[in-house]
C-alpha cells in the first residue's frame, strides 16, 4: 500500500493560526531540524517531485504548509527548527507558529525526521517530550540513509532501539512503502 497515485495538493501555507485550514481530517505532521529532508519525505510519500518545496529557499520554509491527500488526509510540513542565522524576531515568530500549531490542532500522529548521520539532538528530545505529553503517536524517520555505510547505519539504529523508527532515503526511495503503510494504519484508528 502507498500514498502514491492519490490526489495530493497544497491547500495553504500559513504564517499564523488565523490562516490554518479546518482540522476535520486525519492530520499527520512532519517535524525535524531544518534540512533533514521533511519536504523530500512528503514528495517521496506522494510520488510527486515538487509538491513540497525542497531546498533552502527561506521564505516558504518558515510557513506551515498543509497538503491534502485524496481529500482524506492532511499532511503538514511545519518549519524546521535550528536555523543558525535566524534573527530574534524570526525565532519568536517561529515559536508562536509552533505553539499555535501544537496548541490548536488535533493530530493523528507525528513523524519526526532525524538525519541518520547525526541522530537525535536536544530539539528532537523536546519534540518527543511534547508528543508524549500531548499523547500524540509518533515515529522517527531516519533520513538520508544513502549517506551512511551499513555499519554506520546499524550503529545509529542501535541508539534508537527504544523508539519506533523507520529508515528512509529520498534518493534511493528506501522506506517509502513502510512509512506510507504506517500513516494509513494510524488513520484507521
Ligand atoms: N542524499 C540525500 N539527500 C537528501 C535526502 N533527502 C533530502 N535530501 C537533500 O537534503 C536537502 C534538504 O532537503 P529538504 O527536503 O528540503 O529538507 P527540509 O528542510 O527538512 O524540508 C535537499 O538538498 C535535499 O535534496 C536523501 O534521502 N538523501
Ligand atoms: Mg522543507
Amino acid at each position: 500500500m502507498s500514498l502514491h497515485g492519490h490526489d495530493a495538493h497544497l491547500i495553504i501555507s500559513c504564517a499564523s493560526l488565523a490562516q490554518f485550514p479546518p482540522n476535520d481530517r486525519h492530520e499527520v505532521v512532519m517535524v525535524g531540524k531544518s534540512n533533514v529532508g521533511k519536504s523530500s519525505l512528503i514528495n517521496a510519500l506522494t510520488g510527486r517531485k515538487n509538491l513540497a518545496y525542497v531546498g533552502a529557499r527561506p521564505g516558504k520554509t518558515r510557513l506551515a504548509n498543509f497538503f491534502h491527500i485524496n481529500d482524506e488526509l492532511m499532511l503538514v510540513d511545519v518549519p524546521g527548527y535550528g536555523f543558525a542565522n535566524r534573527s530574534k524576531a524570526e525565532q519568536i515568530a517561529y515559536g508562536q507558529l509552533m505553539d499555535d500549531y501544537f496548541g490548536h490542532r488535533k493530530l493523528t500522529a507525528m513523524l519526526l525526521c532525524v538525519d541518520a548521520r547525526r541522530g537525535l539532538n536536544h530539539d528532537d528530545e523536546l519534540i518527543i517530550e511534547l508528543a508524549r505529553s500531548q499523547r500524540i503517536r509518533f515515529a522517527i524517520v531516519l533520513t538520508k540513509i544513502d549517506k551512511l555505510t551499513q555499519r554506520e547505519l546499524s550503529l545509529m539504529k542501535q541508539t534508537l532501539s527504544g523508539y519506533h523508527f523507520f529508515t528512509f532515503s529520498a534518493l534511493k526511495k528506501n522506506g517509502v512503502d513502510e512509512i506510507s503503510e504506517q500513516i494509513l494504519r494510524w488513520c484507521e484508528h
